[in-house]
């Protein structure tokens, strides 16, 4: 076998996304990325690879969102598992398998598996004290407890942790601790629970373990894995994998006081990996004619029991490293014949214009927004965050540098230094010349130049490594290298000058750069799939099947070959572009939140409202003072409103209704608190409200007499 191929069988994951809200570009860095990468290289190397995820659908952060929008929880998995699919799809995630752990087959597995370790004694029962709230009957997840913060007194500190300073809490040490759910006062009662012994684990085998790894493994991850087994206060302790709870896989009914109990998420949604595994071979066994050429496997247990040799490799955030290097690896070893990881590549976080994201907050780049504001840009994307992976250390995302230095690191400065000016502009030139030149046919020179070869074969080399030792902006890096060579080779080359005086020199010249435009069509594949696939289309190159090596033949698209119509890789991102990205993140930090597509299929009859809900609307009477259609879209009309002392902008879809003069100057009650959205490039902030007069023409809301303008409504 030729060194750069790869036969070996891997079982590659993500992170399962909890389902309780969208996807933001910090998981895509941390983790989406990485393991799409990975995985779409290592299929071109000819690797017996499955690519498994699926939505996380139980646990506390799944019941808090549901209890905050007034919605059960299957119905918040429902909305974001949808969600999460979608935003992954488009973003070219190529999954093998998504699945959700809310499955009947996901209930089995996880409810097999922990038989399976009772039946092996590896689990106690143990009688304890845990919160109740004696208002609702319920016992309380930390979360679901607030008080004041011992460090800081803060007062609304959590049971796991004071949001304010970060400490990180136990319940017990809350002063005046109250249920969330009720705000009355919780109890402590007896409950009793499973736990699974990890000291022991620690004690036999796992430190041994972790520490072969340490050659191995990343160093940012075998660090905080050897934090956690240190001996006395710092020896592993067995921890209950069961709660107390009503929403998660419930603790198989036959087992003696299971009832009221689930599976701890963090127990069950691992096992999720191999669920998602298993349901991806049912499929297989219905619809063969779906099998990926590169799952050469027979049964899920292939890529997960010792047997099936699979190396498995778990791509994760930091904050999951403890779960995924030592919780897990002991409930597959306590389990028995099961394959413990190979790598886990854990990356750091991502930031965003100097903060840290903050779900909570809405202060985030919602992928599905992005996609839906800059649909044309994904490939962008996928580079920006490639290039500024937080590998091993957190890192910034900022969208435009406006200080004094020089800087590379925005995303705009990104696209237009990089994409733009480099890759996009060298295969343009190639292209284009060899229309202007060659009547659009590659070359057919007599002798060829050996450097360019050699430029190739050096650069897959530093690619193929650093792709095997996870270093993906290494990676991509060596891969813009090679394409600012062909700039250069261009420029030196001259062929649109030597194409008179020595024909020669400018047939070899653009065949050349045709072979290395051809190679970068290849080798960007796993960073920028789209990319390379227009790339490869534009030099006229039809196999869909080649392997990651062809990149380094000497002739990757023959002389003669006819080449289409050029067009533009990658569009400058002007300043217009990303500035409603800007503002809307500094109002995100006011408090607003992400913007979901609503389920239409549910009860559109609005639910009753309180009076605390009305009173959230700040309506208001604004008055139009300019108004204009916007380019390209039909339906809206841009309106610039008055309210007190401030103008906003805000979209109205009715532009088929009205002229922009009919508008102007007219008062308006305006929903001034909306989550601001951008369409088109514009952030419209709030709408207008309007009746439904006949035959669906809106008809505006005027006050009957003179009032301000910034007046409110109530
Ligand atoms: N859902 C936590 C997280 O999103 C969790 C990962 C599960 S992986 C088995 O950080
Ligand atoms: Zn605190």
């Amino acid at each position: 076998m030729n060194p750069s191929e790869e036969s070996g069988r891997y079982t590659v994951t993500a992170a399962l996304p909890y389902a309780n809200g969208p996807l933001h570009i910090g998981h895509l860095a941390g983790c989406y990325l990485p393991a799409d990468i990975y995985v779409r290289f290592l299929r071109r190397r000819g690797a017996d690879v499955v690519f498994i995820c699926g939505s996380d659908e139980h646990g506390v952060p799944i019941t808090l969102r549901a209890e905050q929008e007034n919605l059960t929880p299957q119905q918040v998995v429902d909305r974001y598992h949808a969600l999460l699919k979608e935003t992954f799809q488009t973003m070219g995630i190529s999954f093998d398998y998504y699945h959700r752990t809310s499955t009947p087959l996901h209930h089995r597995v996880a409810q097999d598996f922990f038989k399976t370790l009772l039946n092996k004694g590896e689990l106690e029962v143990r009688l304890t004290e845990e919160f109740f709230d004696p208002a609702t009957g319920r016992f309380l997840a930390d979360r679901y407890i607030t008080g004041i913060c011992p460090s800081c007194s803060f007062d609304q500190a959590y049971g796991d942790q004071c949001e304010k300073c970060g400490r990180s809490l136990s319940p017990r040490e809350l002063l005046e601790p109250r249920s969330r759910l009720s705000g009355a006062v919780p109890e402590l009662r007896p409950t009793r629970h499973w736990y699974l012994d990890l000291g022991r684990h620690q004690d036999v085998w796992l430190k041994a373990w972790i520490e072969e790894q340490a050659t191995r493994w990343k160093s940012n991850v075998i660090g905080q894995c050897l934090s956690w087994l240190g001996e006395g206060e710092n020896h592993l302790r067995p921890r209950a994998v069961t709660r107390d709870l009503d929403w998660g896989v419930p603790v198989p009914p036959e087992i003696p006081e299971s009832q009221g109990k689930v599976l701890y998420v963090w127990f069950e949604a691992p096992l999720g990996y191999i669920s998602a595994t298993e349901a991806f071979f049912q499929r297989l066994a219905e619809a063969p004619h779906e099998r990926p050429s590169w799952v050469r496997g027979q049964r899920w247990e292939d890529y997960w029991k010792k047997e099936g040799g699979s190396r498995i490799v778990h791509f994760i955030g930091k904050d999951n490293i403890v779960f995924h290097c030592i919780v897990f690896p002991a409930m597959l070893q306590a389990a028995g014949d099961f394959q413990l990881p190979w790598q886990v590549p854990a990356n750091e976080f991502l930031n965003l214009e100097g903060q840290k994201i903050s779900t909570s907050r809405n202060y985030a780049v919602w992928v599905h927004e992005y996609l839906k504001e800059l649909p044309e840009r994904v490939d962008e994307l996928r580079y920006v965050l490639t290039a500024g992976m937080p590998e091993q250390k957190d890192n910034n995302f900022i969208w435009k540098y406006e200080g004094t230095d020089a800087t590379t690191d925005s995303y705009q400065a990104r696209v237009n230094n990089e994409l733009v000016a480099n890759l996009g502009n060298f295969i343009h030139r190639v292209v284009m010349l060899i229309h202007k030149f060659f009547d659009g046919k590659i070359p057919s020179p007599s002798k060829s130049d050996p450097e360019r070869h050699e430029m190739v074969i050096h650069a897959f080399s530093d690619i193929t490594q650093a792709l095997e030792q996870f270093r993906f902006r290494d990676a991509l890096g060596n891969l813009m290298k090679l394409s600012s060579w062909g700039n250069r080779y261009l420029q030196k080359e001259e062929p649109w000058k030597t194409f008179k005086t020595e024909p020669e020199r400018a047939a070899c010249a653009l065949y050349e750069s045709a072979q290395l435009a051809a190679a970068l069509g290849y080798l960007l594949e796993p960073f920028m799939p789209g990319t390379s696939a227009r790339i490869r289309t534009m030099l006229g190159i039809q196999a869909e099947s080649w392997r990651w090596n062809d990149a380094t033949a000497a002739q990757l698209v023959g002389p003669g070959t006819p080449l289409p119509a050029p067009h533009i890789l990658f569009k400058k991102v002007e300043d217009e572009e990303i500035e409603p990205q800007i503002k809307k993140l500094s109002l995100a930090v006011n408090g607003a939140t992400p913007e979901i597509p609503s389920d239409n299929s549910q009860d559109t009859a609005p639910p009753q409202i309180t009076l605390e809900d009305f009173k959230k609307l700040r309506l208001v009477v604004a008055r139009v003072i300019h108004a204009e259609k916007v380019p390209k879209a039909d339906k809206l009309l841009q309106l610039t409103l008055e309210a007190g002392d401030r103008r906003h902008t805000v979209l109205s879809g009715i532009a088929t209704h009205y002229s922009p003069d009919q508008v102007v100057g007219r008062r308006v009650v305006w929903l001034s608190n909306l989550t601001p959205r951008s369409m088109r490039g514009i952030l419209s902030e709030g709408m207008i409200l309007m009746a439904d007069g006949p035959a669906g023409r809106p008809i505006f809301l005027e006050p009957s007499e003179e009032v301000e303008p910034g007046s409110s409504i109530h």
